[in-house]
């Protein structure tokens, strides 16, 4: 594509009008096989685990936003995840942010660590803390940012610098940022890796993970894990992320827009004691976000007074919001983490971060700012 610039990207890249048809959305290829016109001769197109024009095409859009060279698309955000970790062997080391998502705390602690791999949680926001838990056996670091749940920022330049000179892959899941806002390769990242369940596909009606990297070696072993494990994400859920990524960057400035009426807005009411978003000046790595991102995201914390009884009281009480796990999508959900998508990290890591009784986390969607407004006043004045 003759352009960098993200807006076309995301409307163009890696497709062209079906040279059969001259179709301009990249039809769903339906089909788990393809014809040879004679033992092993066809068109680079054998079996659709290992390659399918439909997900070729959101690969090729993915890498393109991501200022990768080349995507990989899994069936879930976990799988992207999985084929990671499946770089490492019995007896290699890995160093993963204190605070993630729980179901990718649980993948490395259940799985790989009974299948012999070492783990150190450390919090990333401290480069040097991560350097000190570096061990000659480190060959991955893995980092969010903005973390999952509590949005804390690290600094993706600084540790890259950490990583590339030991030779330890570096790896950003970029799920709540999304490319809009932040390019991990662009600051030195090995891999960024994706729960495009979230605001990439953006419409809470798919599962879906990706991986994208720049390094041929990297792409190699990854598409090789790719399909020999056969995680691979499906046709029609591939077309609907590739859809979904057509309009990311106007959902994505309008998620940001909301996002900080919403936080501006929580900051004033008194059941509310705390609230964070990394646009707001008061985030400890406020700074850091603005050099480091293009925007802020859709994604902000709320701490209410009265504990269980009160968070409980609230997340039933909302008419417009939805009590649900994920993010990303365009209507506004709102969850409790301890209880919903943080169950699986131990109570005491939970209460060292902060992920406590009262702790609200909301994915701020795209319609009316003042309606989602009124909803969160209407049943904080219930609690
Ligand atoms: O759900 P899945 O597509 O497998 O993606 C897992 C995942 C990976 N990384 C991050 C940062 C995530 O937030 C997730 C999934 N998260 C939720 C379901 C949630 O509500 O936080």
């Amino acid at each position: 594509m003759s352009t960098d610039r993200f807006e076309t990207l995301a409307i163009h890249a890696g497709q062209q009008p079906d040279p059969t048809t001259g179709a301009v959305m990249t039809p769903v290829y339906f089909t788990s096989t393809y014809a040879q016109s004679g033992p092993g001769e066809h068109k680079g197109f054998e079996y659709s685990r290992t390659r399918n024009p439909t997900r070729d095409a959101l690969q090729g859009c993915l890498a393109a936003l991501e200022s990768g060279k080349h995507a990989l698309a899994f069936a879930s955000g976990l799988a992207a995840t999985d084929a990671v970790l499946h770089l490492l062997s019995a007896g290699d080391h890995l160093v993963l942010s204190d605070d993630l998502y729980g179901g990718t705390f649980r993948l490395a602690d259940k799985v790989f660590k009974r299948l012999g791999i070492e783990q150190t949680f450390v919090d990333v926001t401290d480069p040097r803390a991560v350097a000190a838990a570096f061990r000659p056996n480190t060959k991955l670091l893995w980092v969010e940012t903005p973390t999952n749940p509590m949005l804390k920022i690290c600094d993706l330049a600084a540790l890259a610098s950490i990583c590339s000179p030991r030779g330890v892959i570096s790896v950003c899941d970029n799920t709540f940022a999304t490319p809009f806002f932040q390019r991990p390769l662009e600051l030195g990242f090995d891999v960024v890796a994706h729960s495009m369940t979230k605001y990439l596909n953006g419409h809470s009606d798919v599962v879906a993970g990706a991986l994208a990297v720049r390094r041929d070696d990297l792409h190699e072993k990854l598409a090789f894990l790719q399909n020999a494990v056969g995680a691979q994400l499906g046709p029609m859920d591939s077309f609907l992320v590739l859809r979904g990524l057509k309009t990311l960057h106007v959902r994505m400035e309008r998620h940001q827009q909301n996002a900080q009426r919403v936080a501006e807005a929580l900051q004033r009411h008194k059941r509310v004691q705390r609230v964070t978003w990394p646009g707001l000046p008061e985030h400890p790595q406020h700074a850091l976000a603005a050099r480091q991102m293009k925007g802020f995201g859709g994604m902000l914390t709320c701490v209410i007074e009265g504990g269980l009884p009160a968070a409980r009281t609230f997340l039933k009480t909302l008419r417009l919001w939805t009590c649900a796990e994920s993010l990303g999508g365009v209507e506004s959900l709102i969850e409790h983490p301890a209880i919903m998508t943080h169950a699986s990290v131990p109570p005491e890591t939970r209460r060292k971060l902060g992920i406590d009784d009262g702790f609200i986390r909301l994915s701020v969607g795209i319609e009316n700012a003042q309606d989602l407004i009124d909803d969160l006043f209407q049943a904080l004045d219930r609690t």
